[in-house]
């Protein structure tokens, strides 16, 4: 019988992770949010700035679309860049929900004080990020936003060799590559 020592490692997990509009218009943040994401032991998968037009907005937020706050998030998601990441890690999903702390950027303050959307948020729809909220929303939300992305081939081929460290970070593209 063979016996290992020590912690496994566990199979990474994707996410989609978007910086909005609010903060990307600030170059100083958009900087400290992707400081936030080494320093959490993310590996940067993808990386793509990007604009929407209204109907990839709708499109998006669908599931909302009944809701008092829907065309005042339609028009703020549409009004500017913003920055989309797939992300690995451990718990990915669960990770990046925590960092950037509830939806409501006032109960954030109360409760995560040091959570991104306390630190960086300035209203509940203007709230600085967004994350995927399961295995199924993150399949859904990154071929959205990266349809030339094939997450089983990924997980196949490279989750792997990102799992055991044979990815490096390249500082010009500013993203993790093998
Ligand atoms: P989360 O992004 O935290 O998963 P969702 O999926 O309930 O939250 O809402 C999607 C987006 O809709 C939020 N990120 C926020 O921009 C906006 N939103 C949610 N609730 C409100 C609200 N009560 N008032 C204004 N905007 C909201």
């Amino acid at each position: 019988m063979i016996l290992t020592t020590g912690r496994l490692s566990r199979v990474l997990q994707l996410t989609l992770a978007v910086v909005k509009p609010d903060a990307v218009a600030h170059p100083l943040m958009l900087e400290a949010l992707h400081q936030r994401i080494l320093d959490n032991n993310f590996a940067i998968v993808r990386c793509r700035d990007l604009v929407w037009r209204k109907q990839d907005s709708e499109r998006f937020y669908a599931e909302h679309s009944g809701r008092f706050f829907f065309q005042r998030l339609v028009e703020f998601m549409s009004s500017g860049p913003m920055r989309a990441y797939i992300l690995a890690r451990e718990d990915a999903i669960s990770h990046w929900r925590g960092l950037m702390g509830p939806t409501k950027v006032f109960r954030a303050r109360y409760t995560s004080p040091s959570s991104i959307r306390a630190q960086f948020g300035l209203t509940d729809t203007r709230n600085t990020t967004h994350g995927s909220d399961s295995p199924e929303s993150a399949q859904r939300e990154i071929s959205f936003f990266f349809p030339d992305f094939h997450a089983e081939v990924w997980m196949e081929e490279e989750e792997p060799l990102f799992r055991s460290g044979q990815m490096h970070y390249d500082h010009q593209k500013q993203i993790h590559t093998l």
